[in-house]
């Protein structure tokens, strides 16, 4: 059992845009997050990290980035950020900083001059090419949709962007680029910032020979995910700047499975210290997006016990997340947004907070958000769905009705909406009408709600937290599934030095009976006590029972 801060935090992810806006122009800002730094602590996290809050035309919210050393206007200045990092440092507080680096924006002073002529010194920090008659050099898209490749008339070529067209990818081929992206790496460590979060690290290395793409799924991933590089280029990399501090580094890494996650986490390769899945949110996504799919509780046990396996076996860790700023509301998805909404997402918090790994809260998770429900498609900011909204208008299966109601399900904006503080105008985020439309839940669904109920989700969030720097069990006890043939419960053991857990999560709106007889490890235990449940009535140990609609229940024993 290796040691390390990060496994015994808990990180709570900021969306700088949509915290908290102090100067009233509608817009999230670095001032506003400092002012709710008490309740961050109040909470009990250990870690923030902050989505990009760098220079930035914002065509994706600041994944765009035009300068890596500045600071977005319309958040603040750098001292802003200084101040927000001593701040959080004076409550043991971590910052954790977003770094987007398989891409930067068009308006980067790199690609600027590299677009001017074939022959500028930054025409190689891009990857052009030829196109192929009057098409582009091959099949590869965008993730955004439509081809990966703008033709740019300058230079009568073609450049790579696997995101919008204002995202140019970096070309991590020419050594010229690693060492600007060690400098800049660098420069934030040295400000005193404890670690990264690396945007679509895995995507950084394209297969050089360029490829028609065939694999099923996004049109080329095969080539530029997971490429053949990747790995020597993040070794070198962490060598070269954070492997020389005591920093956290989690990997955003689509089309990553189980076996590809541990050469990047498992501890001997010195890359990450942690990566993020995305298998676990794709159950409700099997058919695309236009359609949601059904999904078992079977397969996503399944599926996250395969990886608590293979890591643990493995010494790799992982990141624990069902919402970021790309993603629905969870209680929308694998819970229940309607009677059981409390119950719901405080019986999906249990199982973050219990798994094996590194749990990250997203803002308003903490206080069981759920869905949106926009009522025309011109409420959408967001470039992904504006792009599938217009897909699917051309495709023509949906009616604009079926459109709109697809996008409330899907759409990243769902994270996106300001966060309500109380029930005020505006939900006390900004004394202006804000950047994005308020989820119209929010005269319920609020801060000062929960802070005032001793019930409430964030209530039950803090002692998560709680428990977890209570008991070390919880960031090193080994898991073990039991039960894996249930079809409403999740139920699994984390076994410790000093002590074991038993959970016991009940996935459906219905009473379900569990029987533990036949689990070994538990034959011998008469005694465990119950330290945590979303029900009001504690529960004395027994090796039969039932489970209320959406219960959980955390032993130790
Ligand atoms: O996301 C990468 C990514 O895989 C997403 O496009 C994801 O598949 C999709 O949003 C799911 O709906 C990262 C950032 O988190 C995202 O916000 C950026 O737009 C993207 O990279 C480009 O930088
Ligand atoms: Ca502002």
């Amino acid at each position: 059992m290796n040691k390390k801060w990060w496994k015994e935090a808990v990180v709570y992810q900021i969306y700088p845009r949509s915290f908290k806006d102090s100067n009233g122009d509608g817009i999230g800002d670095i001032r506003g997050i400092i002012e709710k730094i008490d309740y961050l602590d109040e909470l009990g996290v250990d870690a923030v990290w902050l989505n990009p809050v760098y220079q930035s035309p914002n065509d994706d919210n600041g994944y765009d980035i035009s300068d890596y050393k500045a600071i977005m206007d319309e958040f603040g200045t750098m001292e802003d950020l200084e101040e927000l990092m001593d701040l959080l440092h004076e409550r043991d507080i971590k910052l954790i900083m977003d770094l987007v680096i398989n891409h930067s924006s068009d308006e980067h002073q790199w690609f600027e001059e590299s677009r001017k002529s074939k022959t500028n010194p930054y025409r190689d920090y891009y990857v052009w090419k030829d196109g192929k008659e009057d098409n582009p050099p091959n099949n590869w898209q965008s993730f955004f949709g439509g081809p990966a490749w703008e033709y740019d008339e300058q230079t009568e070529q073609y450049y790579l962007h696997l995101f919008s067209r204002k995202q140019p990818d970096l070309n991590w081929e020419n050594p010229a680029v690693r060492e600007e992206i060690y400098d800049l790496i660098n420069w934030w460590l040295e400000k005193g910032i404890d670690g990264f979060r690396l945007d679509v690290i895995n995507l950084i290395s394209k297969d050089q020979r360029f490829l028609d793409g065939k694999a099923p799924g996004l049109t080329g991933h095969e080539y530029f995910a997971n490429g053949p590089r990747v790995h020597e280029f993040i070794q070198t990399m962490a060598a070269k700047t954070y492997g020389n501090y005591d920093a956290m580094t989690v990997g955003e890494t689509p089309f990553v499975d189980k076996d590809e996650a541990l050469k990047f986490v498992a501890s001997d390769r010195k890359e990450f210290s942690m990566i993020i899945p995305f298998e676990h949110l794709e159950l409700d996504r099997k058919n695309g997006w236009e359609k949601i799919s059904d999904w078992k509780l079977t397969e996503l046990k399944k599926l996250m016990t395969d990886w608590q396996y293979k890591l643990q076996e493995n010494d790799g860790w992982i990141s624990l997340y069902f919402c970021n700023h790309d993603q629905p509301r969870i209680v929308s998805r694998y819970g229940d947004d309607g009677k059981y909404r409390k119950e719901s997402a405080k019986m999906l918090a249990t199982m973050l907070h219990t798994l094996r790994g590194t749990p990250f809260i997203y803002q308003g998770e903490e206080i069981g958000m759920k869905n949106i429900n926009f009522d025309s498609l011109t409420d959408f900011d967001d470039i992904e769905t504006r792009g599938y909204i217009k897909s699917a208008q051309k495709s023509g299966e949906l009616n604009s009705a079926e459109i709109l109601e697809i996008a409330n399900y899907r759409s990243r904006d769902n994270a996106r909406t300001p966060m309500p503080w109380n029930d005020s105008d505006y939900a006390g985020f900004s004394e202006a009408k804000p950047w994005l439309k308020l989820n119209s839940s929010y005269s319920e669904i609020n801060v000062e709600q929960d802070l005032k109920s001793s019930d409430s989700v964030f209530k039950y969030y803090q002692k998560l937290i709680a428990l977890r720097k209570e008991y070390p069990v919880f960031a090193y006890g080994e898991y073990k599934l039991i039960l894996p043939d249930s079809e409403n419960i999740y139920a699994y053991l984390r076994e410790g030095k000093d002590n074991n857990l038993l959970v016991l999560l009940n996935f459906s709106d219905q009473l379900s009976n569990f029987d533990l007889t036949k689990e070994d490890e538990l034959n011998s235990v008469v005694q465990a006590e119950l330290i945590l449940t979303n029900y009001s009535t504690p529960v004395e140990f027994s090796i039969q029972g039932e489970l209320k609609p959406y219960e959980a229940r955390v032993y130790i024993y």
